[in-house]
């Protein structure tokens, strides 16, 4: 018997139990494993009836992504299993805790009941990785718990608590302590009650509630919604299968559109990414086992937008914040933001009724900064200016206990300058949060020169209790992500003296999946609050000698079209509503004119993506060189979590991937010819130069010079 499955008889009952941590991932040999225990229990009729549990921290959570890009990886061994298990003449029942997920759910509905842990969780959660159940799960779950609910669990990949899944007929009940114990309990009930097996596939698929032309709305719905994705419109078809057709041929269809998913380019990215962001936690020269910092009560600094949404963050993981501020009105409208934040989602039914006035309960208003001294974590979110900045870290420095962690939430400037300032630099680092702080899943922490490495531990930590995807940065102008965003919104600029539209500009980055083009996100954002970035990097002397350089910002703030909050920018808004307007034009060709930068017709979509990407993903590549991401996916991860880059495409350093490095490499080449290259705009990284020239790829990381 393989050592991570195992069977035993006790009494009258055998209990298998996988045993494959972390998290009793379905591996070929846990699979093997599961295999080999049915055939010793179906071979010993002294064995009146099966309990399947795990061991460790949950149940199953699911099939092992790792193996779903192997060209022989088949779901077969473990779905013939699945059917021998629900067609067993004895009764089998699942006892679950943890997060039951994707092959675990499927694992234990193939049982004949299910047992759960009152905090378990349970879901299938395929269509994030843009696959669907593969196990029949698209045929069991809509047997149980009906047509919509199903949909609704396989489409949002959410998982759902035992309660729910108490009420749903998910789970049959709920069992607190050992879960051995539970199942005799259980099973004694049912011989008790004279019950034996009772199969899922032999339910019919309930359509009490479900409308005549409910899946014809539904895959219009989703195809709408998510036409990108491969899964969402194969669950609608999958779980039509299950409502209309016998159960082996609806597992039929599911094994079809299955295999679909799983070899679409869409999937390997997501699945990609959620290995990345597993990964990203990993930081070099932070021993994995070093004691993180206790993080008990939070301090930020300003309440504004972004100190605000920063503080929410805290008060939904239930962490008292102080929120510090100069002024009581400014404290005031600040809190006033934030409670008319929770109340809005508690009216979208988002939030329970009572929670707004929980949560605000855990956010202390003060003028004084020794408020602090009993905080763990200060955050500044003051305004972006270093001479302020470097102030406010000083005070800092000064007010907070020993062992306090102290950031700075700087999108841009040198965090070792403010670490200095604050006198404590082993204390210190930087955490970019992105806006609006408490929905976006991207957390930058900068890693100052002597960040000392429980800091950035206890912040990594930190972060995924609080819902953030961390990613580390080194220190350098706007970090990875708004540094590469320069080289971005530099090109698209450039295209627009040169005789683009913004409308047109925009639809072709957003027809790469980006919700938004750079000149509906700049509008948004604020042309002048953009400007106002150039013209200090302007001051520091960190800009190219070129006089034309990001002129159509500076030039949108000296208008006085700061974007959509002054009704004009790149666009007039008509409400919240973009509308073309001549009058960019006019200050493009007048710009175009004064720079001697030469106006041309038929600039193709193709053109603004290659010019606005492929210079990001050289940029990427620079600051892979230089040491400031660690990995490629460390990048993605921020285009994916901080810049709305579609997941499905994987990130920039994935697409250029599948773009072909060589290719880019090019056509950055040709840019230079085409545009002249004396600002060094389009000279090609030492990285990207050498990959191209092995033809190596962003996924053949850590690239060594023996490559
Ligand atoms: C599926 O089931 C398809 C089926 O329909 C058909 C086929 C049967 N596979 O997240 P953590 C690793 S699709 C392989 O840091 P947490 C993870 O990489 C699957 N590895 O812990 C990490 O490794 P490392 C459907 C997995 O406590 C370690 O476990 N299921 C898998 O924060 C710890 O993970 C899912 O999509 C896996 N399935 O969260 C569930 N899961 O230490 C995906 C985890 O080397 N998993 N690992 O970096 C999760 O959502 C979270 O991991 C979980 C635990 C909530 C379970």
């Amino acid at each position: 018997m393989s050592n991570l499955v195992s069977l035993e008889q006790r009494g009258a009952l055998a209990i298998l139990r996988i045993d494959n941590p972390p998290v009793n991932a379905l591996s070929p040999a846990v699979v093997q494993g599961i295999k080999a225990a049915v055939d010793r229990f179906e071979a010993n009729p002294s064995m009146r009836a099966l309990v399947v549990c795990a061991a460790g921290r949950t149940f199953v959570a699911g099939g092992d992504i790792s193996e779903f890009s192997k060209p022989d990886f088949t779901t077969e061994p473990f779905n013939t299993t699945l059917n021998r298990i629900e067609n067993l003449g004895r009764p089998v029942v699942a006892v679950l805790h943890g997060t039951v997920l994707g092959g675990g759910l499927e694992l234990a509905m193939a049982c004949h009941y299910r047992i759960a842990a009152p905090s378990t969780r349970l879901g299938l959660p395929e269509v994030l990785l843009g696959i669907l159940p593969g196990s029949h799960g698209t045929q069991r779950l809509p047997r149980l718990v009906g047509v919509k609910q199903a949909l609704n669990m396989m489409l949002s990949g959410r998982p759902i608590g035992a309660d729910r899944a108490l009420q749903a007929g998910l789970v049959d009940a709920l069992a607190e302590g050992d879960p051995d114990a539970a199942a005799v309990q259980f099973m004694e009930g049912l011989v008790a009650a004279g019950k034996g097996p009772r199969r899922t596939g032999e339910r019919t698929v309930s359509m009490e509630d479900v409308e005549p032309d409910f899946f014809e709305t539904m895959l219009d719905e989703v195809k709408t919604k998510k036409g990108a994705y491969p899964a969402p419109q194969r669950i609608v078809h999958c779980v039509e299968a299950a409502a209309t057709l016998p159960l082996l041929q609806g597992q039929g269809v599911e094994a079809r559109l299955f295999e679909e998913c799983r070899v679409s380019p869409q999937s390997e990215a997501m699945r990609k990414l959620f290995f990345a962001e597993r990964e990203a936690t990993r930081i070099p020269g932070v021993a994995e086992n070093v004691a993180p910092r206790p993080i008990r009560k939070v301090g930020v600094i300003g309440a504004g937008t972004m100190g605000g949404g920063i503080a929410m963050n805290f008060a939904n993981a239930d962490i008292p914040v102080v929120i510090i501020e100069t002024s009581q009105e400014a404290l005031d409208r600040g809190l006033g933001i934030v409670r008319k934040n929770y109340e809005n989602t508690a009216a979208k039914g988002k939030l329970a009724p009572g929670e707004p006035a929980r949560r605000m309960g855990l956010l202390t208003g003060s003028l004084d900064f020794q408020d602090l001294a009993d905080c763990d974590l200060v955050i500044e979110a003051v305004f972006e200016n270093l001479d302020i900045k470097k102030q406010v870290s000083q005070r800092l420095g000064a007010v907070c206990k020993p062992g306090a962690i102290i950031a700075s939430n700087t999108s841009t400037l040198d965090v070792d300058v403010l670490a200095t300032a604050s006198g404590r630099a082993a204390d210190f680092l930087g955490m970019h949060f992105f806006s609006p702080a408490n929905v976006m899943r991207l957390l930058e922490i900068v890693r100052g020169a002597q960040t000392a490495p429980d800091v950035l531990a206890t912040i990594v930590r930190l972060a995924k209790t609080i819902g953030k995807v961390p990613v580390v940065s080194g220190v350098c102008y706007g970090f990875i992500g708004n540094r590469m965003l320069e080289s971005y919104l530099r090109e698209s600029e450039f295209l627009m003296m040169e005789g683009a539209s913004p409308a047109q500009i925009d639809r072709a980055i957003q027809s790469l999946g980006l919700p938004m083009g750079p000149c509906r996100m700049l509008d948004l954002a604020g042309l002048d609050v953009a400007a106002k970035v150039v013209i200090e990097r302007g001051k520091a002397g960190a800009l190219p000698a070129d006089p034309s350089y990001r002129a159509v910002v500076q030039k949108m703030m000296e208008l006085g079209r700061f974007g959509q909050k002054t009704g004009f920018g790149y666009y007039r808004y008509d409400g919240r509503t973009p509308v073309p307007d001549p009058e960019v034009e006019t200050i493009c060709i007048a710009l175009a004119e004064k720079y001697g930068i030469a106006r041309r017709t038929g600039i193709t979509d193709q053109e603004i993506i290659e010019r606005c990407l492929y210079p990001l993903v050289n940029e990427g590549a620079r600051i892979l060189e230089e040491g400031i991401a660690y990995r490629p996916g460390d990048i993605d991860l921020v285009w994916v979590n901080g810049y709305g880059f579609p997941d499905y495409r994987g990130g920039p350093m994935h697409l250029a991937d599948t773009i072909g490095i060589a290719k880019i490499a090019g056509r950055l080449d040709h840019y230079a010819q085409l545009r002249g290259d004396q600002h060094g705009y389009w000279s090609i990284s030492l990285l990207l130069a050498f990959m191209a020239e092995r033809g190596l790829h962003f996924r053949d990381w850590p690239i060594k010079p023996e490559n």
